[in-house]
């Protein structure tokens, strides 16, 4: 195992300080949820399957294009990434994989980096394409383009990078491929709607015949920014069709930040699910655009919502239902590692209230119309504290019961911070 600042005696203190309370908690909620008729027992057994990615980039403190405020003990590469995810890993428990983004994760060994993260009890999820900015070596610019670029020799860059990205994740037991595209344009007349729908596809079609057997490409569909008047994949749409066009492999990925405010995005889930192309989520919270808040610091009756539909999901198909769950935020005023675990509790939160809605007497009002009682099924649900039994469920399975407490009580951040010399004050950030 590989060394890591985060002293898993100091979780074992910070455990047994809170394991009475938890205890008391825990048993009040049981037993109110035995009195409604909700089995503990199923709901632990749906959770307990329940895997959240870490961006790799969420480790990492955001900015805005304005400035960006670096905190101590920053991480300077993948390296220093692992190992803060590796601390999500062992306090939150839920978060066992990493999804890298290239070229900002390339490394010369990727068996090596495989290992590395094995070490702290991490695999990969979906590995991230960046055809959104030029790098230095750099031959074309994407200025005006990537898959959908009028210029060949611009999409073929584009599609190589893509396949480079395939073979990245082969090397580190990935089993997906993440294409989000900033292509659009800024001025009506700038590009042509249809043929560069035309182009994306081809160059989609041309990394779709390279993926391997098992894989899947996940289609990450954003109204704007950085193009401000059109994007080539701006909605689900868009999104769908192109997924629809290229077959099984393409699926639909739902980064809840890249919809107009207000966006019934529950009804989105529902319907990409309805036909087959529900691919996988980025999870965060926004209030105007693409936020990238933490999960449910804005409106965590949507995420509900969101799970909702996923449980309905898993009602209709079973254990063949599957989607790709990962965080997608960035980080301007907190500790990142704090905020990610902040959201992971979010997320396994909503998924835990979205597990108690009596489904049958839900589809029952429904029929009826009896729009109220539908209503308080879902409220009733909602409105429900579950957090002793995702606290309990985390401290078992060996995490940490408070997992904020015990990291500010580890003084990790202040450790990595003596020997991860500061980076620099300004610059842009993260898109
Ligand atoms: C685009 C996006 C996409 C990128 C990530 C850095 O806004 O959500 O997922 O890969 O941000
Ligand atoms: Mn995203
Ligand atoms: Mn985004």
């Amino acid at each position: 195992m590989e060394q890591s600042a985060l002293d898993p005696a100091v979780v074992d203190i910070d455990n047994a300080d809170r394991l009475s309370d938890l205890n008391a908690d825990y048993d009040h909620l049981q037993g109110k949820l035995d009195r409604s008729g909700v089995s503990v027992e199923a709901v632990r057994r749906r959770l307990s399957g329940f895997e959240l990615a870490i961006p790799t980039w969420g480790v990492g403190t955001g900015g805005t294009r304005f400035a960006r405020f670096p905190q101590p003990g920053e991480p300077r590469h993948i390296f220093d990434k692992i190992e803060d995810c590796g601390v999500i890993r062992k306090l939150s428990v839920v978060t066992p994989r990493v999804s890298p983004h290239f070229p900002w994760d390339c490394v010369e060994d990727y068996a090596a980096l495989r290992e590395y993260a094995a070490a702290f009890g991490l695999g990969f999820d979906a590995v991230n394409s960046n055809t959104f900015q030029n790098q230095p070596d750099q031959v074309e610019s994407y200025k005006f383009g990537s898959l959908s670029h009028t210029s060949p020799a611009v999409r073929a860059q584009a599609i190589a990078h893509n396949m480079d990205c395939i073979g990245y994740g082969k090397a580190l037991g990935s089993r997906a491929l993440t294409v989000w595209v900033g292509d659009g344009s800024n001025f009506p007349g700038q590009t042509d709607f249809m043929r560069s729908f035309d182009r994306y596809l081809d160059s989609m079609k041309a990394i779709y015949d390279g993926l391997p057997d098992d894989w899947r490409v996940f289609i990450e569909h954003k109204m704007f920014e950085p193009a401000f008047y059109s994007t080539v994949i701006q909605d689900w749409g868009s999104n769908i069709l192109a997924a629809q066009t290229l077959g099984d492999k393409a699926k639909c990925l739902v980064d809840l930040g890249h919809h107009a405010p207000n966006t019934n995005i529950e009804m989105i889930v529902a319907r990409l699910h309805h036909f087959g192309k529900l691919g996988g989520f980025h999870f965060n919270d926004s209030k105007y655009g693409d936020d990238d808040l933490d999960s449910g610091s804005i409106d965590p009756f949507r995420l509900f919502l969101v799970f909702n539909e996923l449980v309905e999901a898993e009602g209709r198909e079973g254990s063949a239902f599957s989607a790709a769950y990962m965080m997608d935020q960035s980080h301007n005023v907190t500790d990142p590692i704090e905020s990610l675990m902040n959201s992971a509790e979010a997320i396994v939160g909503a998924y835990a209230r979205a597990l108690l809605v009596d489904r049958d007497a839900l589809h029952h009002h429904q029929q009826e119309n009896d729009v109220l009682m539908a209503h308080n099924c879902l409220k009733t649900a909602f409105e429900t504290d579950v957090r002793p039994l995702v606290a309990m469920m985390r401290y078992e399975a060996g995490g940490a019961i408070d997992p904020i407490a015990a990291y500010r009580r580890s003084g990790y951040r202040a450790a990595v911070a003596a020997r991860r010399p500061a980076t620099g004050q300004s610059g842009s950030g993260i898109v």
